[in-house]
């Protein structure tokens, strides 16, 4: 039986109205409503349906110049896995599945969470389909942590453990400000396999020399996975998060960098750690819309245009 059908309730809503299904199309989006192990400020299990809002309320162009609008590329919005609050091993276990029976027909995961915790998932279910991509995070944190006040499957050790499921030739960090010490040294004690660009180095390279430094990084990479956490960004612009950290970038450059680094190569995304409970105003599930439809925008502009 197939996971998807077994796991995976339909939405009221679906992403930007896509209507395609998922024999015919090239992008599945999928939300896992799940914020089991949030350490300060739960309520991620609503971003899914308050993205997908946003996204119906969107104009459908590309902001960074791709060229294409969101209703030319062939998205199936397969809808929100059951997901099993206080169970993350249950709840990876799952997303897993349904991610590597996305991946074995060849359809991009775009997924929407939740707490960071399930890019675990992901990373588990592309290697189950024999995809091993480079990672690149946008987050303020490193979610590198062994375990967390004794949570090992919890959103501080999302990045470990995708990691440990991928064995990434490349990990590069973007917007990373704000860490532990053991996190730290463990970066470190992995060489030149992991590597962080600060807020503070972006700032003064500014976003086109970053992009092109990460072009050159992720060169020899057969794929690429994005993992987004909105709260790579400054609370300025997205105030709705669990764990927002101060001095971070802002939304140009964010695009900007996109723009210049995600090809056809990309084998996925996830957008995680959108809080709606706390985003008075909307607009973090609004730029949060954005930054996935850009990736649909830029990935099929780059694939075509080949
Ligand atoms: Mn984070």
């Amino acid at each position: 039986m197939s996971t998807i059908d077994l796991y995976v309730e339909r939405a009221p809503l679906r992403f930007a109205g896509a209507t395609a299904s998922l024999e015919s199309a090239a992008y599945a989006v999928l939300g896992v409503p799940f914020d089991s192990t949030s350490s300060y400020r739960p309520g991620s299990r609503f971003a899914p349906m308050s993205i997908r809002e946003a996204s119906i309320n969107i104009e459908s162009n590309s902001l960074t110049g791709a060229g294409l609008f969101i209703e030319e590329v062939i998205i199936s919005d397969i809808g929100d896995l059951a997901v099993v609050h206080g169970d993350p091993k249950e709840t990876l276990r799952r997303v897993e599945s349904v991610v590597g029976e996305l991946a074995g027909k060849g359809v991009i995961p775009i997924v929407i969470g939740g707490e960071h915790t399930i890019t675990a998932g992901v990373a588990r279910g592309l290697s189950r389909a024999g995809v091993r991509p480079c990672l690149l995070v946008f987050d303020a944190h490193l979610d590198l942590r062994e375990d967390y006040l004794g949570c090992k499957y919890g959103h501080a050790s999302a990045i470990r453990l995708a990691r440990e499921a991928i064995a990434p030739d490349v990990t590069i960090y973007v917007g990373a400000r704000a860490y532990a010490r053991e996190e730290l040294e463990y970066a470190a004690s992995l060489g030149d396999s992991i590597q962080i660009i600060s807020p503070v180095e972006v700032k003064k390279l500014g976003p086109s020399a970053v992009a092109s430094h990460l072009r050159n990084r992720l060169s020899r990479c057969e794929s690429v996975y994005l993992s987004f956490d909105i709260d790579a960004l400054d609370p300025a612009y997205a105030p709705g998060t669990g764990t927002p950290e101060p001095m971070g970038l802002d939304a140009f450059e964010v695009f900007r960098i996109l723009s210049l680094v995600v090809d056809e190569r990309f084998v996925g995304m996830d957008l995680v750690e959108v809080n709606p409970l706390v985003d008075k105003t909307g607009v973090t599930s609004v730029l949060a819309a954005r930054i996935l439809q850009e990736f649909l925008l830029l990935r099929e502009g780059r694939r075509r245009a080949r």
